[in-house]
């Protein structure tokens, strides 16, 4: 027996770009002839299906006629929602409209899933000797809770178990997590992980193993200059559990990524420099990273141009990196606070704002997140301007 594991393919639009949106969906076109040649017994899709909880009609289309090709030759998905599949305030998401129309199974509706507030109770099913059952993304926050009070019922005596879920897991770096790993249910074969776009394989855990697939396409220029390849898992399994898993390579557009050393060279030549990386492409993806300190201003770097003579000679998607780019108007200061909101506010009156202009542009922040009306926010900033001005007459 074996199940393709995959996530995060995020169809929409993730880039302006028409072009890179397609590609996405070139990408899952493969994973789907793929899943038909190797005649899989069934799918784990660890969320992200999509890119937005509201897709376009474009993309609910094409999702449909790819997904009903898995159903004409009787090939099962199973997909937990991901964090992007969910709308804003929404408490369904679009995957359970795929489960209603009997194109997929969603583990996380309603039918497996029981919260009573003391304890999260989650069913699953039972499909050719696997037991499948999983956790949904959330847009925001760490969302451990759940995993705290979760009770997890196991329907029959499968030959393996896996668990899907979205989230990133302290095992990956603390810095990126909002999971610990130790949160995760234990006594699974497989788990199924999404949402760390990275992939990364064979994470032990307990008598399993937690393995990422990372993102189908690349979603940022970080994913570009980060990872090698993008794929998905070919797991095989029998009555003694998993027997081995591959990563299969899907056929991505080739890329350049060149870093380019600025330090003391001027504007002009640090553009001829960039200039002569480029070639004539056939639709690569390009990223230009930018370090050093430019002598001269930033400012009088033509970034466009460049950008735009690349995409000239045939590059279908253009990244020039300059945030690790330094000029003379860049000072260093020394901050002394630790609490963030501290640092900001000393970092910002140290490099010459007035101290009113930081108690607006924290109000107004503030404001924003809280979700504040937007009357309330109009009439209070008002207020603060007649002050300031008061006091600056
Ligand atoms: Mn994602």
């Amino acid at each position: 027996m074996r199940f393709i594991h995959v996530g995060d393919t995020h169809i929409g639009n993730v880039y302006k770009s028409r072009t890179r949106n397609e590609d996405f969906k070139d990408v899952f076109r493969q994973f789907i002839d793929l899943a038909i040649k190797e005649r899989v017994d069934f799918i784990v899709h660890s969320g992200d299906l999509f890119n937005e909880g509201s897709p376009s009609l474009e993309s609910l289309l094409f999702v449909t006629d790819q997904l009903n090709r898995l159903k004409q030759v009787g090939i099962r998905l199973f997909v937990i929602p991901g964090s992007h599949d969910v709308g804003i305030g929404e408490e369904n998401s679009i995957i359970e409209l795929f489960d209603r129309n009997g194109l997929l199974t969603n583990l996380n509706s309603k039918r497996y899933v029981s919260n009573d507030g003391e304890s999260f109770t989650l069913g699953g099913e039972t499909y050719k000797n696997a037991f499948l059952c999983g956790v949904a993304g959330k847009r925001s926050n760490v969302e451990d809770g759940i995993f705290k009070r979760l009770r997890i019922n196991i329907d029959g005596r499968p030959w393996i178990k896996i668990f899907a879920f979205h989230h990133t897991i302290s095992s990956l770096g603390e810095q990126f997590k909002d999971l610990d790993t130790d949160s995760l249910p234990k006594d699974f074969d497989y788990y199924a992980a999404g949402h760390w776009h990275g992939h990364k394989d064979g994470i032990p855990y307990g008598k399993g193993v937690i393995q990422y697939p990372g993102s189908t396409e690349y979603c940022d220029e970080k994913e570009m200059v980060d990872n090698s390849n993008r794929g998905c898992y070919i797991v095989d399994y029998d009555e003694s559990g998993i027997k081995k898993t591959d990563y299969f390579v899907f056929d991505t557009r080739k890329k350049e990524v060149h870093e380019i050393d600025a330090n003391g060279k001027t504007p002009q030549a640090i553009e001829s420099e960039m200039l002569s990386k480029l070639k004539k492409s056939d639709g690569s993806l390009l990223v230009l990273r930018l370090y050093g300190r430019i002598y001269g201003t930033r400012s009088d770097l033509n970034l466009a141009f460049v950008k735009r003579s690349a995409l000239d000679l045939g590059y279908s998607y253009v990244s020039i990196n300059s945030s690790r780019l330094t000029d003379k108007n860049d000072v260093k200061v020394d901050i002394k606070e630790n609490d963030l909101e501290k640092i900001e506010k000393e970092f910002l009156l140290k490099r010459g704002y007035k101290e009113d202009d930081v108690k607006l542009a924290r109000f107004l922040i503030d404001a924003v997140e809280r979700g504040m009306g937007e009357d309330s926010i109009i009439k209070t900033a008002k207020e603060m301007f007649t002050k300031y001005d008061n006091k600056r007459d």
